[in-house]
């Protein structure tokens, strides 16, 4: 095509799109916001009755005048992202109808550039056909088989106009009780929704019932998410100091400068209070003077890393851990100390962090912050910003939801602490990135999540070939390098691991994750920097195939991720891969 007609045909197309936003926009939004410096709302709860709870839930996009895309789960009544509460053994029926409609979603929506060929050679579940607006669920942390209608995100698509599709999920009864989340894992578009705002709690009830330090204690869930900047145009505020020119990085974020100020990579929000850019309003949370809360935290940003603390009048103070990624972190048994008191929580994206607050005392102010983060010289910005203030009142109302006052004890792991267990195998694998064209620094970048000895290639949705075969009933060690020059949110869908090392030195971690970080590459260093994980494959809940992935959606998006089968223990031995 010559270049004027092609140029009157984008410009006509462009016009098309700007028109469908402006009429899409004249209808009221699904997923309104509350205003930067609110209140901080909490999520509905849904409880589980007589072991099973009926959820029927939508999910909605609306576009913004700036090109970016509200996206979220709605109830019936309009309520936004419930809280979804289960025993262990309850019975999860979750019906996702998919309302997304592609109204002026061309900038938004069509952002993300990977083959629609999704479906590829693997059996379809639900409507197998890609569109920009296919979505699914991640049950986030549980250990339930990645299987249709329960927990599978390679096979499972939900078109706009398709039934309903129904999850029906059987917690197990020995899933530790904790933090769990839903979001869609579409893959090539995890990041445009997730970014959006598609995103929620699940809690396997009685934390309390592994840990008396919590026993009765009100409790909070805080999801902090990320979007697109409100303001990217704003000059940093006069207070920050200087910091270098701002540049982006090869995701087209904004890149870290290393000084914890600067233009963000995207704007933080805690239970959808925005928090912008440049001066940061804090939202605001309302506690009686002293008390002890327990606050359940879960970081749904799509690429953002946080670094909280609490601050009274800038002091950091305790903030006493109880579980890390759903699980008690004395989940070991033993004397495993119940409760490690901290100052600062590093949480990657997609991780979860539990942890009892003591509020301040009456006229002391607080804020709940998250410090900078070091994602790297690729990496993005994280700047230190505050994320709610901290109002101590006499007459600050009850969180919604106390925990037991009188909890029957938890019984005890049914397997071994995986820690004890001596590892079947070690394989090694490692990220990296690679430009396009080497020598032009803006050129496209490929991400890679690669088993050592074979090929480097991005995650491809219509192969059926796995990277990693596994034999349920084992435990292996794996060793993840990181090659490149910017952080990486390792995780492993189904199940957990354990923190072993970290760069070749042993770390004291008696408690389980199912994200880590790996540390970046500076250039310098002699050896690339690698974690070491004992990962657990002994549930034969696991059976199947999944993924595991960068958490940085974009990097998983991008390839960053891998595929692994685990075949039924009694099934012919695998050969040692
Ligand atoms: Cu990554």
């Amino acid at each position: 095509m010559r270049a004027a007609p092609a140029i009157i045909i984008w410009c006509l197309l462009g016009w098309l799109a700007a028109e469908r936003g402006a009429q899409a926009r004249d209808e009221p939004d699904p997923c309104p916001r509350p205003a930067a410096g609110s209140a901080v709302p909490e999520p509905k709860d849904l409880r589980s009755r007589n072991g099973i709870l009926r959820v029927e839930l939508s999910v909605h996009n609306y576009p913004e005048p700036d090109g970016s895309m509200h996206v979220c789960y709605l109830l019936a009544d309009g309520t936004q992202a419930p809280t979804l509460r289960l025993n262990p053994g309850d019975l999860l029926l979750l019906h996702l109808k998919n309302e997304m409609v592609e109204r002026g979603v061309g900038a938004a929506m069509d952002k993300a550039s990977h083959d629609p060929m999704m479906a590829g050679m693997r059996a379809p579940c639900g409507n197998g056909a890609m569109t920009t607006l296919s979505t699914n669920l991640h049950f986030h942390g549980l250990t339930v088989p990645p299987l249709c209608h329960q927990d599978d995100v390679l096979n499972t698509l939900i078109q706009p106009g398709d039934a309903a599709f129904e999850y029906r999920i059987r917690i197990p009864p020995d899933e530790p009780p904790g933090l769990y989340w839903y979001h869609p894992h579409v893959h090539g578009y995890s990041k445009l929704q997730v970014l959006g705002g598609a995103s929620g709690a699940l809690i396997v009830e009685g934390i309390e019932r592994a840990n008396a330090a919590v026993v009765n204690l009100p409790e909070r869930v805080l999801i902090v998410r990320d979007q697109d900047l409100l303001h990217p145009d704003a000059a940093p505020e006069k207070s920050e100091p200087v910091v270098p020119k701002m540049l982006i990085d090869r995701d087209g974020d904004a890149a870290n400068n290393g000084t914890g100020f600067g233009q963000p990579a995207k704007d933080p929000s805690i239970n959808f209070v925005p928090v912008p850019y440049p001066d940061y309003p804090p939202a605001a949370i309302t506690m009686k003077p002293d008390e002890r809360q327990l606050w359940r935290v879960l970081n749904a940003s799509a690429i953002t890393y946080l670094d909280l603390a609490v601050l009274f009048r800038r002091v950091p103070q305790r903030l006493g851990v109880v579980a890390i990624d759903g699980v008690p972190i004395n989940h070991r048994g033993g004397s495993t100390p119940p409760v490690v008191w901290v100052d600062h929580l590093g949480v990657p994206p997609g991780a979860r962090v539990e942890f009892i607050v003591i509020g301040p005392p009456l006229g002391v102010p607080g804020l709940l912050v998250t410090r900078t983060v070091d994602t790297g010289l690729g990496g993005e910005n994280d700047p230190n910003r505050p994320l709610a203030g901290i109002v101590s009142a006499a007459d600050a109302p009850e969180p919604i939801s106390r925990l037991s006052a009188n909890p029957k004890p938890l019984p005890s792991p049914p397997r071994p602490w995986v820690g004890d267990v001596a590892p079947t195998r070690v394989r090694r694998l490692y990220f990296s990135e690679k430009l396009e064209d080497p020598s032009d620094p803006n050129s496209a970048t490929t991400f890679y999540l690669t088993v050592e000895g074979q090929t480097p290639a991005p995650f491809d949705p219509s192969s059926s070939v796995s990277n990693i075969v596994v034999k349920q009933g084992d435990v292996e060690d794996w060793i993840i390098e990181n090659r490149s020059t910017e952080l990486h949110a390792f995780h492993i869908h189904q199940l957990h691991f354990q923190l072993l090392e970290w760069s070749g030195v042993p770390v004291n971690e008696p408690f389980l994750r199912d994200i880590v970080n790996v540390p970046y590459f500076n250039g310098r260093m002699l050896q690339y920097p690698s974690v070491r994980l004992r990962l657990d494959f002994r549930d034969p809940n696991i059976v199947g195939t999944f993924v595991y992935h960068c958490h940085l959606l974009e990097h998983e998006d991008a390839g960053m991720m891998g595929l692994i089968r685990v075949e039924p223990a009694d099934s012919a031995r695998v050969a040692a891969q």
